[in-house]
């Protein structure tokens, strides 16, 4: 192992619509950055497992119902709550690939009718990925992918405003991936383009904050 004081895990996070493939290519990239001799470990959000990610899980099952900024901020407090353990984990050189971050929060809420401003406030000062990869796929492609799973965002008209929101919010530093083609395809791509980025974290860049 050639990593010295000041390198560090990268951290990479997925977003995309409701059945763009997140969840299972973050899990291939785990592994495969793993075999490949680089320690990485998933994070998604929302996390259900805390008490305040149990209220979310509760909300987005619709056995409860909140206001929308209400669960806005329930969303943002559940990365807040995550926050020191990730940054300790990156620093020790381990690399995060995190399945939704504080840009399906804007993009939700947003979505929803909040304003784009305030919905990004809460989660400044959060750890500001190194990558975002977006998984893109159209919203009518993504509903028929096995179904929706029925939970509160599930719908083909709401998925349609997120893509919307998720135009918006994207910057020239976003990685597009066409999410339309093979499981192994869209995995090898994003495989190759994250190496890069835990290459150069590794070397020493530094780690900065959600919005700059
Ligand atoms: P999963 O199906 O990936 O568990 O997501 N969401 C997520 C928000 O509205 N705000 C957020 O901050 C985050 C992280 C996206 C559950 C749903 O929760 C939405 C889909």
């Amino acid at each position: 192992d050639n990593c010295k004081s000041g390198c560090r895990g990268a951290l990479v996070v997925l977003e995309g619509l409701d059945r763009c493939g997140k969840t299972s290519q973050s899990a291939r990239l785990v592994k495969n950055l793993d075999e490949l001799g680089y320690p990485a470990e998933l994070f998604r959000f929302p996390d259900r497992n805390t008490v305040i990610g149990q209220m979310i899980s509760s909300y987005l099952n619709s056995d409860s119902q909140l206001d929308d900024r209400t669960i806005h901020l329930l969303f943002s407090a559940n990365r807040w709550e995550k926050r020191s353990l990730m940054e300790s984990k990156l620093r020790n050189g381990i690399t995060l690939i995190v399945d939704r971050y504080a840009y399906s929060g804007v993009a939700f809420s947003s979505a929803k009718g909040l304003d784009i401003e305030w919905c990004k406030a809460p989660d400044m000062g959060l750890l500001a990925p190194d990558l975002v990869l977006y998984l893109d796929i159209s919203p009518e492609k993504a509903s028929e992918r096995g179904g929706y799973g029925g939970e509160r965002y599930e719908q083909l008209e709401f998925q349609k405003k997120v893509a919307k929101s998720y135009e918006i919010l994207r910057d020239a530093s976003w990685k597009i991936i066409d999410a339309n083609r093979t499981v192994e395809d869209v995995q090898e791509q994003i495989r190759d383009i994250v190496l890069d980025y835990v290459k150069t974290c590794r070397n020493g860049k530094s780690l900065s904050q959600l919005w700059l």
